[in-house]
């Protein structure tokens, strides 16, 4: 019989048409109804999943009688309750890697555009203002030969510190749960306490996983002991942040500016954040480049043929379950 596979999210026609070829094919979508009940509708004689950017727990994943694996068309899995999975045997697989680099160039991307206030100095001209020599109180914050701080040294921020030390000169601070001696050793980077990096950074990026240590690892408290010409990049999640607490720091100029991928509550359609022009704000587009997604969507129906297949998928993040 053949298998059946739920696709919960856009993926690539390409590999739309080659899930198809093999499985029994399900796509779900958001406009014909609550995306959770065609979920758990969905589910139950389903033998895999494919997608990204929904949460998948017990209150839509229960009635799952044979669910193997659920393929993630992401690297971060915050979003899953693995705890739950774990407890179904039900493999969840991601995709690590190819979107490294990627992710690493928007950081920098977002670094740049607040430190020289990029949107808000390309609205100010596209409005005609542009009439003298810009004035000072428009002036940006230099970035070559700064010191940047990287809270998180996994792949992708590790790729944030190779660009700073190598591209631009900057002397770079890591935070992370233990030292990376081999990473530090080759570029030049200092591990620190987060109270030092964050006082002694102009930029500050954060690129952790989320889970229970670093959610609101960045609060009011954290953000006071920042520099007021400091710059705060976020490309991890937003729960890292209370950002609530990152307004009021933008609101009275705390810190100099703060450019954003993630945020507390995501699609974000409106915020305060909106009103402020110290702030960028971009819509959870680190990897989005369609060389990168493309790839990221390769590599997801690969974890889900392997574990359809009977084999261990390639990037698991639980446990190599056997059988259920
Ligand atoms: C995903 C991401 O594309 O990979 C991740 O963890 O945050 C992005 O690259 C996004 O999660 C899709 O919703």
């Amino acid at each position: 019989m053949q298998q059946k596979v739920v696709v919960f999210s856009q993926i690539p026609n390409q590999i739309l048409e080659k899930l198809k070829q093999k499985y029994q094919v399900v796509c779900l979508n958001p406009k014909l109804g609550n995306i959770n009940q065609q979920i758990r509708e969905a589910v139950v004689d389903a033998d895999g999943m494919i997608g990204s950017g929904r949460v998948l727990n017990q209150d839509n994943l229960a009635s799952a009688q044979k669910l193997k694996i659920i393929s993630s068309i992401s690297v971060g899995y915050d979003n899953y309750d693995v705890a739950y999975l774990n407890q179904q045997k039900i493999w969840l697989s991601h995709t690590p890697h190819v979107l490294t680099e990627t992710t690493a160039d928007l950081a920098f991307s977002l670094l740049m555009s607040a430190a020289r206030r990029v949107p808000e100095l390309d609205a100010w001209t596209k409005a005609g203002q542009w009439t003298k020599t810009l004035p000072s109180t428009l002036f940006g914050q230099d970035v070559f030969g700064k010191t940047l701080g990287v809270i998180g040294l996994g792949h992708i921020g590790t790729a944030i510190a190779r660009r700073g030390f190598y591209g631009f000169n900057m002397n770079v601070l890591y935070h992370a749960r233990h030292e990376k001696i081999e990473i530090a050793q080759a570029l030049n980077a200092e591990y620190c306490d987060l109270e030092s990096l964050l006082k002694r950074s102009d930029f500050v990026v954060i690129a952790v996983n989320l889970n229970a240590e670093s959610r609101t690892l960045i609060g009011e408290k954290q953000l006071a002991f920042m520099q007021k010409h400091a710059v705060l990049v976020n490309i991890s999640r937003g729960a890292v942040v209370d950002e609530h607490a990152l307004i009021q720091a933008l609101k009275q100029n705390k810190i100099f500016a703060a450019g954003l991928d993630v945020y507390a509550t995501e699609p974000l359609q409106s915020s305060e954040l909106f009103s402020l022009n110290n702030v960028v704000t971009l819509p959870h587009v680190g990897s989005a480049t369609l060389e990168t997604r493309q790839k990221m969507a390769e590599l997801a129906y690969k974890n889900l043929t392997q574990a359809l297949e009977g084999a261990y998928p390639s990037y698991l993040v639980n446990p190599k379950f056997t059988e259920k």
